[in-house]
């Protein structure tokens, strides 16, 4: 008989082991649960909402059809505000970070960094999207939490996770202590342990990057595409090349199987297109834990200090082996 873990069990039995790991964080990593559960039924009744949505600006229950990520964003923003244990959000969808009144007196000393609905574009063809979130301690002592609060490089996450709306809905995080993965089973409306202790593999055969931007990529990242489209059985070359175009799932495959994924500067864009506070920091705090690296092409993700609470940042993520070779020819071929 194999004995499930529900992740309630699985956050207390880690805050037994683990001094840092504060009953308020595990309030917070089950208040996060909580949305992700409430989240993953709208996503998964999305073409329907969409369909009665196009209809008018109301759905079946009269209520006013709201855009996904937007519903996603506000579901979580509830929960931290009536949970009590975050002092503040930055979010993808505010320009500027929101502060909570501590109503309770609880004195949060937390606070989060999300993206709550990533390639929401990708739902209207059925894609695979994610949630993906930073928790940090607050700088600042009392009172309204600061900029600095939001600004904090990613080697200071105190956890950091992602929610997967896929084939099934997982929810992948780490406190600092390895990697775990949880598979939502509708049945009983809970997140069980199915991907304990995650290690990414030390390399892959599975390249993720956006082809179309080739002509726009700088020299050393051409080669890097070059070598991965070479045949090299020794090294498993020609690797293939998946792109699905939502971070979280390109990643999620990478961190399974091996890879990497890149979302390299442009022409267009010299910073790339991906968020370092509350997406690539994430992300780049769960593949480290797991044994992986990701990197700007030179310097970690994690150790980049924020200037401000959108910036973008190039980022090289996945099996390290492979991220290494790529800044070998990103470093080579600097002009
Ligand atoms: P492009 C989704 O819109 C997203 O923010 C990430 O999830 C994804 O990796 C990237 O953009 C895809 O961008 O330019 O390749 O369509």
């Amino acid at each position: 008989m194999i004995k499930v873990t529900a992740l309630p069990e699985f956050i207390i039995q880690r805050e037994e082991e683990h001094t840092e790991l504060t009953a308020p964080l595990s309030t917070l990593l089950r208040d996060i649960s909580l949305s992700a559960k409430i989240v993953n039924r709208e996503v998964n009744k999305a073409g329907l909402v969409d369909i009665l949505g196009s209809a008018g600006t109301t759905n079946v229950q009269g209520e006013m059809v709201q855009k996904l990520d937007k519903f996603a964003n506000e579901r979580f923003i509830a929960a931290f505000q009536t949970g009590g244990e975050c002092c503040g959000i930055a979010s993808e969808e505010y320009e500027d970070f929101l502060c909570f009144e501590d109503h309770l007196g609880m004195h949060p000393k937390y606070l989060v960094t999300m993206d709550p609905l990533d390639g929401s574009s990708n739902i209207d063809v059925n894609v695979s999207v994610g949630t993906i979130f930073s928790i940090y301690s607050r700088l600042s002592e009392s009172g309204l939490c600061t900029p600095e609060d939001f600004l904090q490089p990613g080697t200071e996450q105190v956890a950091a996770g992602y929610v997967i709306y896929g084939s099934s809905t997982m929810l992948v995080y780490t406190t600092g202590h390895g990697v775990n993965g949880f598979t939502l089973d509708p049945s009983i409306g809970e997140f069980c342990l199915s991907h304990p202790d995650i290690k990414i593999p030390k390399t892959g055969k599975i390249y993720s990057v956006n082809q179309g931007n080739y002509d726009l990529f700088e020299e050393g990242v051409k080669r890097y595409i070059d070598y991965c489209h070479e045949s090299d059985p020794e090294t498993n070359r020609p690797y293939s090349h998946r792109y699905i175009g939502s971070m979280v799932a390109d990643i999620h495959r990478s961190l399974i199987k091996g890879g990497i994924f890149f979302y390299p500067a442009t022409k267009v864009s010299p910073r790339g297109k991906l968020r370092l506070v509350y997406e690539c920091n994430p992300m780049a705090f769960i593949v480290e834990q797991a044994g992986g690296r990701a990197t700007d092409g030179k310097n970690r993700i994690v150790e980049l200090k924020p200037n401000g609470l959108h910036d973008r940042v190039p980022i090289f993520i996945g099996s390290p082996d492979m991220v290494l070779k790529a800044e070998e020819l990103v470093q080579k071929h600097k002009p």
